[in-house]
């Protein structure tokens, strides 16, 4: 049977993650989103690029959800997106009404699938998507390492004038302005890029990934970034899709791994069919695992604001 991908929010993410979910043929692809007519346009749009693709997969536009029903993995990245000056954290109140919304109506219809959430505060969406979707906590994860990772990889590769496919970076924590790049994890030929530059320059590129959704915003002034986060969703769909087990960091839901609980935050988790398996526990420095924790406690903030207002 083929596969089904359902996008909520057809927006510049969710419709590059369509493009690129429909351009490899990985599964049937339907597009979500409130705007009448652009999920429609962008569809039909996408379905005449896929005979120059060479691509079967099939994709369908709607404004409701009863097309997206049956679906194996569902991203969601619908609501409201960071303008110059706005922090991650106050998109919370309104993106949470929005996700809360169609968490509801499309988990409803596709009781079996996986969720991935894209949409920012994206630690505090996915927790938001957990409750109202009543899913296990494996089958609700987050995007955001995934990116995270791929901006500290470029940003090493440059630095060192090396090919960037010879580059690991490991950033955890949650998404947003606490996240824990590891520099300890980062490896060029599984040489730790403490050993490959002067202390100053691994803090350089450490702020500039922390930065690197911001510094995007201040370049587009209308949006924000949009290839590599779908790229990185991207990444998890197909690791989903095809139960491929790859080892990514992912927002889950922790259960006293690296000793939080109830919250959730990035961690390398492996992932397949059924979500988030095993969450890898990786010996942390003293100072890294109080980084980490800081970061899930700024994630539980901003749930208790939610919660309290
Ligand atoms: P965008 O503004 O291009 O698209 C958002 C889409 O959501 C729009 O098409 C809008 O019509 C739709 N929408 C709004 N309310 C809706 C509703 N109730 N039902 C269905 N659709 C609705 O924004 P973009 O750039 O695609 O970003 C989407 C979200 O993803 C934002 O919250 C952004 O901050 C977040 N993001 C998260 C990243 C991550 O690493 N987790 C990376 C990049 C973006
Ligand atoms: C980013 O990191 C906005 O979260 C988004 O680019």
């Amino acid at each position: 049977m083929r596969k089904k991908v359902s996008i909520i929010g057809a927006g510049n993410v969710g419709a590059s993650l369509a493009e690129l979910v429909a351009m490899q043929g990985l599964a049937d692809v339907v597009i979500s989103d409130i705007a009448e007519g652009v999920p429609q346009g962008k569809a039909l749009d996408m379905s005449q690029a896929c005979a120059l693709w060479g691509s079967s997969s099939s994709i369908t536009g709607t404004n409701g959800f009863e097309e997206t029903a049956g679906s194996d993995v569902m991203a969601i990245t619908a609501g409201l997106a960071r303008k110059p000056g706005m922090s991650r954290d106050d998109l919370l109140k309104a993106n949470a009404a929005i996700i809360s919304d169609v968490t509801s109506k499309a988990a409803r219809l596709s009781p079996d699938a996986v969720i991935i959430m894209v949409t920012n505060p994206m630690d505090v969406m996915a927790q938001v998507a957990l409750e109202v979707s009543g899913f296990s906590p494996e089958r609700v994860i987050g995007m955001g390492g995934v990116l995270d990772s791929s901006r500290f990889r470029t940003f090493v590769a440059w630095e060192l004038g090396v090919s960037i496919k010879d580059v690991e970076a490991l950033v955890m924590g949650g998404h947003g302005d606490s996240m824990v790049p590891m520099p300890r994890f980062t490896t060029v030929k599984g040489v730790s890029i403490n050993e490959l530059m002067p202390a100053e320059r691994v803090k350089a590129l450490i702020d500039r990934t922390k930065n690197g959704g911001a510094e995007i915003v201040a370049h587009l002034k209308t949006g924000s970034a949009y290839y590599a986060p779908a790229a990185s969703t991207c990444e998890m769909v197909r690791s989903v899709l095809f139960d491929e087990k790859r080892l990514l960091p992912c927002s889950v839901m922790l259960k006293g791994e690296y000793g939080i609980e109830g919250v959730y935050a990035g961690v390398p988790v492996v992932l397949g069919s059924g979500g988030a398996g095993k969450v890898m526990e990786l010996e942390l420095s003293p100072e890294e695992h109080t980084l980490l924790k800081s970061s899930a406690d700024a994630v539980k903030a901003l749930i208790d604001k939610i919660r309290n207002d």
